[in-house]
């Protein structure tokens, strides 16, 4: 049995949390088995890798520091959680992966795609996501919505060319891989967003059972 790999990305605010949810629930309705899991993070060692990385500190993070950072927590989230779930046949919904990697250490901080693309195939092998739903909205209706939870992380104190970019590598690999990837436009109400993801619902419960 192997499971099925869905993750959500997008920038900051786009809704990936509330809507994992979401999307967690309409499929455990159809008795369908849902590990609900993030990055980084999503075991107890990767989320202390989490804390490092988020924190914000007087000693700059070097970018190659934060992109090793990214791909450890990687390396044990998959070896703890991704790899066994899709092993006993779940679906495994994660809130960002290596896309977040393209688009924040590729994007945000210009490192090449090539450096990049090195670690994925090491910590990865041939696991890619099966399925990745992009949440799009303009930088600024995302960052209102960070900024109204209070203390801002160490990748929210990044200034809105930052996050242009971030957004642009998105829309970049959402284009180059159309049958991966679906785009949402995550700057509608809420109702409006989960509509679209209860579209995609009878697709993902036909490749489980499939
Ligand atoms: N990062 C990286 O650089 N490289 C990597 O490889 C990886 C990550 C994996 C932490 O990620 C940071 O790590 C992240 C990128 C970097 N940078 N930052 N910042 P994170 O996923 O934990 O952090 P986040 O993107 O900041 O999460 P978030 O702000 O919580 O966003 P979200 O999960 O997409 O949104 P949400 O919590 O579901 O919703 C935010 C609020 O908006 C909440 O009050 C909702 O009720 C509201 N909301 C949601 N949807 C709507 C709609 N449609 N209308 C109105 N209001 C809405």
């Amino acid at each position: 049995m192997s499971g099925l790999f869905i993750t959500l990305e997008g920038p900051e605010g786009a809704g990936k949390s509330t809507n994992r949810e979401y999307l967690a629930a309409r499929l455990r309705e159809q008795g369908i088995d849902v590990v609900m899991t993030r990055e980084p993070g999503g075991t107890p060692l990767a989320e202390r890798i989490r804390e490092l990385l988020l924190a914000p500190s007087e000693e700059a993070m070097a970018v190659d520091t934060e992109l090793l950072l990214m791909f450890a927590a990687r390396a044990q989230h998959l070896a703890q959680v991704i790899r066994p779930a899709l092993a006993r046949g779940a679906v495994v919904l994660c809130d960002r992966f290596t896309d977040a990697t393209y688009a924040y250490q590729g994007g945000g901080r210009g490192l090449p795609v090539e450096r990049i693309a090195i670690l994925e195939s090491f910590v990865q092998g041939e696991l890619r996501p099966d399925l990745t739903l992009v949440f799009d909205l303009p930088v600024e209706v995302g960052l209102a919505r960070a900024a109204a939870r209070g203390r801002l992380d160490r990748f929210e104190q990044e200034g809105q060319a930052f996050f242009e970019a971030v957004r642009q590598a998105y829309l970049q690999r959402a284009g180059q891989q159309p049958q991966r990837y679906s785009l949402l436009d995550a700057a509608q109400p809420l109702a409006a967003v989960q509509r679209a993801i209860d579209a995609l619902v009878p697709g993902i419960l036909e490749r489980c059972r499939g």
